[in-house]
């Protein structure tokens, strides 16, 4: 990466295991990113467990080690990224930062991952969507929602392809220049997960395409994370170009779900269902592929 990319990743971090910043800081420094991690909890493990305990920031605390930096004239940043927030003033002072970041850098990226729920439920208390769609999404730059998260910040049912594609539409609207929905059940092929991808060109037409990928039965946790960290590397390498960019990152994340499955499946051995500890992505065993996915990912023009 040239010498001036440094990220700000405003996530979670987990002691044990793979969520939040445990799944940008590695991808994003392979590929040649300084990044500065605030940590918006420690927890000792991802919140499927039965159980965890630790720590959550408040907005207060989230300022204070700002203005740290700020005193020091260390908050200067190429791009911002935040994702899983359970907390209105939170995330309402993430907005603060990011507007801030905005007027030191005009050329700044902010990545959202509005992160609400998955599958026809919400995982973070429902009064953030409003703040996600009012506040925060008119900031970003990139949004990644999956489907569910798309049907909820633009108030529309996603049963088809054609909804989908207007949703997105919609979400530009709101301001970002690029929408990517990282899983839909809107394949024609039941076992596979269909990603969009949209870029808003200057004549108020878009680039889109539709990428296709296996679907794997596993309960996998902290995918949506690597995807969104992995967005951040791959638009700068491919000078923004959203259909090379969803290709190597589905390349990679399809990878690093086969190794982790294949380890899973071998820990818990024959008939049994892997647990959490055994689902954890193997992120740092895939670094290669993290640099440099070998699967060939096929998409399609809409
Ligand atoms: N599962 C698989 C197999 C995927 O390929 C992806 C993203 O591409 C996801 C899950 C991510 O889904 P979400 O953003 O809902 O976490
Ligand atoms: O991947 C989202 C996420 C982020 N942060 C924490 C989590 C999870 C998912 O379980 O537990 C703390």
């Amino acid at each position: 990466c040239a010498k001036d990319c440094r990220v700000l990743s405003i996530q979670s971090h987990v002691v044990r295991g793979y969520v939040g910043n445990k799944c940008a800081v590695f991808p994003l420094q392979l590929h040649g990113f300084e990044v500065d991690a605030i940590n918006s909890v420690q927890f000792s493990n991802h919140t499927h467990y039965s159980h965890f305990k630790g720590q959550i920031l408040n907005s207060e605390q989230l300022f204070d080690v700002y203005e740290g930096l700020r005193l020091n004239n260390l908050h200067h940043y190429s791009h911002v990224l935040t994702g899983y927030c359970a907390n209105e003033s939170f995330l309402e002072k993430i907005a603060d930062i990011v507007k801030e970041q905005k007027s030191l850098n005009p050329k700044l990226l902010y990545f959202c991952d509005p992160v609400l729920g998955d599958n026809g439920r919400y995982y973070v208390p429902e009064k953030l969507m409003p703040i996600f769609r009012d506040v925060i999404i008119p900031l970003a730059d990139v949004v990644t929602p999956n489907q569910f998260e798309l049907s909820q910040l633009t108030g529309m049912d996603i049963r088809s392809e054609a909804d989908c594609l207007e949703a997105m539409r919609q979400l530009h609207s709101l301001g970002p220049k690029q929408v990517v929905v990282t899983s839909s059940d809107l394949s024609s092929d039941p076992d596979k997960i269909a990603v969009y991808g949209s870029t808003s060109l200057p004549d108020g037409s878009f680039d889109r395409y539709r990428f296709e990928i296996a679907r794997l039965s596993g309960f996998f946790v902290g995918t949506g994370d690597v995807f969104t960290s992995l967005l951040i590397a791959w638009l700068h390498h491919c000078d923004n170009r959203i259909k090379c960019a969803v290709e190597k990152v589905l390349a990679t994340i399809q990878t690093i779900l086969r190794r982790t499955l294949t380890e899973a499946k071998a820990l818990a051995g024959e008939g049994n269902v892997p647990d959490c500890g055994q689902v954890e992505l193997r992120l740092i065993q895939s670094r290669d592929d993290i640099l440099e996915p070998k699967l060939r990912i096929e998409s399609t023009k809409l």
